[in-house]
């Protein structure tokens, strides 16, 4: 273990002991901390040094990644941290936005300390696993000292020195997510009411979303050349059709408002004259 680079991990939720394991796994001496003591125990059982305070915790390396449930919680664990962070480096792995990020960047670089903010994009279950995606961004050097570290993690991609751009990629990513799973679960309770089994009905969705997903790039071409003009599945169309999802919904007894702000947008488009143009021409309206 004495060449691998100690790490402390503070905040010991799902995800951050899967971190902590993670790291313990691959032979890093790993100092804890958590809020609530007892969520350590197994990781102490395996090897991990508990710290009995955040200053201790930082103090025990020069690397310490912070995953607690939000930047609120992440000034509660920099009030506690205090002077003891400075000359260290700082990878905050927990959720927020591009701003929050920004602001938490400039108050650690204000203790002395390097600031790293980062994405997961996996489960606790995928970490460390052959899935696993992490996005970085902001200080480049120190990203670069621990790269080796925090590869332990999962695939580790450094995206550029301000670090909002990782809780940007991060939020676009999930937002995609959100969305697809909006659509799934809408689907199901189609089926569902209509007397079909989700299990029976969901392979044809898995399916269809990956021949849909397939024309991602070439809409992605589309926004990045402000051109929408398609001889394929055009607004009007869509338009025209949209009507017999909302109908269909409420005769099956459900709520139709996932897809009201979706025909919203197309109802816009096609007053706007772009009728003739492809789906992709929503995100100007977005
Ligand atoms: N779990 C997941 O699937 C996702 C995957 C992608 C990344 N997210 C984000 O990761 C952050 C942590 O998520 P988590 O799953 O570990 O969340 P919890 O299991 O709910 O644990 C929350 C931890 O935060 C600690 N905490 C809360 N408030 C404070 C505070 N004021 N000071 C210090 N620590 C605090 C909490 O401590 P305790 O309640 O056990 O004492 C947990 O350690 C999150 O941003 C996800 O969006 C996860």
């Amino acid at each position: 273990m004495d060449n691998k680079t100690p790490v402390t991990v503070v905040g010991l939720g799902l995800m951050g002991q899967a971190l902590a394991a993670a790291f313990l796994a691959a032979g890093h001496p790993t100092t804890v901390w958590n809020r609530t003591a007892g969520k350590a125990d197994d990781l102490v059982a395996r090897g991990a040094v508990r710290a009995a305070t955040v200053a201790e915790a930082v103090a025990a390396s020069p690397l310490t990644v912070v995953c607690v449930v939000t930047y609120e919680a992440v000034d509660d664990v920099l009030d506690a941290a205090g002077g003891g962070l400075a000359g260290r480096v700082l990878v905050n792995l927990t959720n927020g936005t591009p701003g929050q990020a920004r602001r938490t960047g400039a108050r650690v670089a204000g203790l002395g300390a390097d600031y790293v903010d980062g994405g997961i994009m996996a489960v606790p279950q995928m970490i460390a696993g052959p899935g696993a995606l992490i996005l970085y961004s902001g200080a480049r050097a120190a990203f670069e000292t621990h790269r080796q570290a925090l590869e332990v993690l999962g695939e580790a991609r450094y995206l550029d020195g301000d670090p909002g751009t990782a809780p940007l990629y991060d939020l676009a990513l999930l937002t995609a997510m959100y969305g697809m799973f909006g659509g799934f679960y809408q689907s199901l309770a189609m089926v569902r009411a209509a007397g079909i089994k989700a299990e029976e009905f969901t392979p044809m969705v898995t399916a269809w979303l990956a021949a849909m997903a397939a024309s991602m790039p070439a809409a992605a071409a589309e926004v990045d050349a402000g051109e929408y003009a398609t001889k394929v599945s055009n607004l009007a169309m869509n338009q025209a059709a949209f009507p017999n999802f909302i109908d269909a919904n409420r005769a099956l007894g459900l709520s139709p408002d996932l897809l009201l702000p979706i025909k919203a947008l197309i109802d816009r488009a096609v007053a706007e004259g772009h009728g003739g143009d492809g789906l992709a021409r929503l995100v100007e309206l977005i």
